[in-house]
């Protein structure tokens, strides 16, 4: 049996990763774009943030009709990307194909269908039908976004790539970080997309759709047979016949390693995220993934919270620092669990019920405080604070 790819040291994991894929088929047309929008910021001294944002896709069939993915509908990564621009820097916006985008994400919602926005103005001038317009409440708030958006585009600050799978994705973020190394520590990494850690080797996948019923063997030359991938019972003799799929996934090569030690560019800052549903396992998890990796930055959430609160793990003090929206200042619209707030603090302590007060949320605050607008600030401050450190030791 050859060695997981778990087993294996991370330069020999990626080359026996990547070796088993063929690039992905956009791979060179986004590196032409990544280069030429690197080289005008390279030339401008300004901050490059690559973003990466929303879920990978697992899939089953090589061919495929069928695929494992995750939650993540890259809200993250959108609204982060619209407070790093307002920041100044320019954003290379590595994201799940057809996941929200930046400034879009205004309007692409489903429970704001971009319809709803617009109107139909009376006919004028003899003409049986009048001009499409946005309706009168929604004015201001989409000409605020469409400034914003049209000022990052004509000013070539924002450069959107895109990815499906989770091979896909690893490999734009490896050739986005090599491209980057001329940005030095101008380069910032935010890795808000939600990766799977699990995959099904090319190797061992099925060409084509699998199947949900025997199949006569005349059919079969070179598709997985019946017996290999059903099994009546879950045990290890599967039985023929059944209609259940068993799935065998292999742990993803850790790619941060890579990123950190080999692809990333010197002097580069990189953050990741951790995401968790136990608030017990949240700051021990993300602490963990810190002195793995030996980055700079782990940000960690919990999945029915992270709407409205964050806690940055950093390898210096404070070690463990919580972001919070305010409670009278959520939005009444997001979903998520507000009791759960605090719960992965207070396992340490009392200090995370400290900020909660039993405010409800203000009226005319539907749209709320979005913890981007909370998160980026203090991270900018952080990327300062490095790029200071970096500069003087260069001196
Ligand atoms: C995150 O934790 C993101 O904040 C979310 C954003 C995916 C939760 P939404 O798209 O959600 O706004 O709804 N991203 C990273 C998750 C992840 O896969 N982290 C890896 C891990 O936890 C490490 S890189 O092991």
């Amino acid at each position: 049996m050859s060695p997981s790819l778990g087993d294996m040291e991370p330069a020999e994991a990626e080359s026996v990763y990547f070796n088993e894929y063929p690039p992905p088929k956009a791979l060179s047309r986004h590196e032409a774009l990544a280069r030429a929008f690197i080289d005008l910021h390279v030339e401008a001294n300004r901050r490059v943030v690559l973003v990466t944002s929303g879920g990978t896709t697992v899939p089953l069939e090589a061919q495929t009709v069928r695929f494992i993915d995750n939650f993540s509908a890259g809200t993250r990564g959108a609204t982060s990307a619209e407070y790093f621009l307002e920041q100044g820097y320019a954003v290379i916006f590595l994201h799940r194909q057809y996941s929200l985008l930046p400034y879009s994400r205004h309007y692409s919602h489903s429970t704001n269908c971009f319809l709803d926005f617009m109107d139909e103005a009376p006919p004028s001038n003899g003409s049986m039908d009048g001009s499409v317009i946005v309706r009168n409440e929604y004015q201001n708030q989409m000409r605020d976004v469409l400034r914003k958006y049209r000022y990052a585009k004509q000013n070539n600050r924002l450069l959107l790539l895109s990815f499906t799978t989770v091979a896909e994705y690893m490999f734009e973020l490896r050739a986005m970080a090599k491209l980057m190394r001329p940005l030095g520590y101008n380069a910032l990494f935010y890795l808000a997309a939600a990766v799977s850690d699990f995959f099904i080797p090319r190797s061992r996948m099925a060409e084509h759709k699998i199947q949900s019923s025997e199949i006569p063997a005349n059919f079969r030359d070179n598709a997985v047979a019946g017996d290999e991938i059903y099994t009546g019972e879950n045990e290890n003799e599967p039985a023929k016949n059944s209609k259940k799929l068993i799935i065998d996934l292999d742990p993803v090569p850790k790619f941060l390693h890579r990123l950190v030690d080999g692809w990333a560019p010197d002097g580069s800052m990189v953050v990741s995220f951790k995401l968790e549903t136990d608030p017990a396992l949240l700051v021990y998890k993300a602490r963990t993934a810190l002195q793995r990796y030996a980055h700079h930055l782990v940000i960690g959430n919990m999945l029915s919270t992270r709407k409205w609160e964050v806690v940055f793990i950093t390898p210096d003090a404070p070690y463990e620092r919580w972001i919070r929206v305010p409670k009278s200042r959520r939005s009444k619209s997001i979903s998520g669990a507000q009791d759960q707030v605090g719960l992965a603090e207070i396992k340490k302590g009392e200090a995370g019920k400290a900020n909660e007060t039993d405010q409800p949320p203000s009226v005319g605050m539907e749209d709320g405080v979005e913890i981007e607008s909370l998160i980026i600030p203090e991270l900018v401050k952080l990327h300062d604070a490095r790029i200071a450190e970096k500069k003087a030791a260069a001196q």
